[in-house]
């Protein structure tokens, strides 16, 4: 079974793409609260999962499978398999599901790849503005076919930066507490509610930095490809790789000014 990039990436896209199709059709006859009713929740009762959320990670891991027959799978609805191809893809059906259940145009179909452990494929599909962010290791990062890149800010004073919350009250109270200290010291915050489309935005300059604590191996894959591809840089606050301890990304000057103020903060060591 052959690792060709563009082919990853191709699946990954007609997947994304068709799995979109999916959750739009499932939420059109649906109001808020007939979602909502329909939701279950994991964490808390804050983390909705809905019967869209499990459509389409069905739809997705049975496009690999059927395709990529010996290829690993890690799925946030529980979808799991493994492999021996040396691919593992990594599927977020619905980063976003909250503004899903409420119509907040800001939810995204995630799907990454990564080859012999190396992040090297990544797909965001925002089926609600039909807009595909796509990132191959070493080919860039495009929106809708259209090259994009990262900002160049380097002020923090000036930076318009992202970020988001867990499910968890005490988790909530220190992610605020970083905040309440880093606002005045900054341009503004964007909290869009999906991990995967703040790193694109990270990626077409949207926002000038990007940094959550707390999040799923699935949420961060796919747009940790799309951002380094256009030229940010994406790690925890320790100089090693995003993880569900923390991750942080902006252009590389703003990357490391940022990072040393969160680590005054302690922002990856609440709880
Ligand atoms: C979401 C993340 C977002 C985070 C939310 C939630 P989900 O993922 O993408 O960044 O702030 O709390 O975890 O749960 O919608 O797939």
């Amino acid at each position: 079974m052959t690792t060709d990039l563009a082919e990853l990436g191709e699946l990954a896209e007609a997947l994304a793409t068709e799995a979109g199709e999916l959750v739009e059709e499932m939420r059109a006859p649906l109001a808020i609260d007939g979602l909502e009713a329909n939701a279950t929740t994991k964490s808390s009762p804050g983390d909705l999962v809905t019967a869209a959320d499990r459509a389409a990670e069905r739809a997705i891991i049975d496009g690999i499978v059927a395709t990529r027959p010996t290829d690993a799978i890690l799925g946030e609805e529980g979808g799991q398999r493994a492999g021996t191809s040396g691919v593992r893809w990594l599927v977020d059906p619905i980063d976003g599901t909250t503004n899903y259940v409420y119509d907040i145009a800001s939810y995204s179909v995630s799907i990454a790849a990564e080859v012999d452990g190396v992040l090297s494929v990544g797909v965001v599909y925002n089926p609600k503005t039909d807009t595909m962010f796509s990132g191959l290791i070493g080919s860039g990062a495009r929106r809708n076919g259209v090259t994009i890149s990262c900002s160049t800010a380097s002020d923090l004073g000036t930076a318009l930066v992202a970020t988001g919350f867990g499910y968890v009250a005490e988790r909530r109270r220190g992610q605020a507490e970083v905040l309440a200290h880093l606002l005045p010291e900054i341009r503004d915050i964007r909290r869009f509610g999906s991990a995967a489309l703040d790193l694109c935005a990270i990626a077409c300059g949207q926002v000038d930095a990007y940094y959550e604590r707390g999040l799923n191996p699935w949420d961060l894959a796919a747009g940790t490809v799309i951002a380094r591809e256009a030229g940010a840089t994406v790690g925890d606050l320790r100089g090693g790789q995003p993880s569900p301890e923390f991750v942080l990304a902006a252009n590389p000057a703003l990357f490391l000014e940022l990072r040393e103020r969160l680590t005054d903060l302690a922002a990856d060591q609440r709880p």
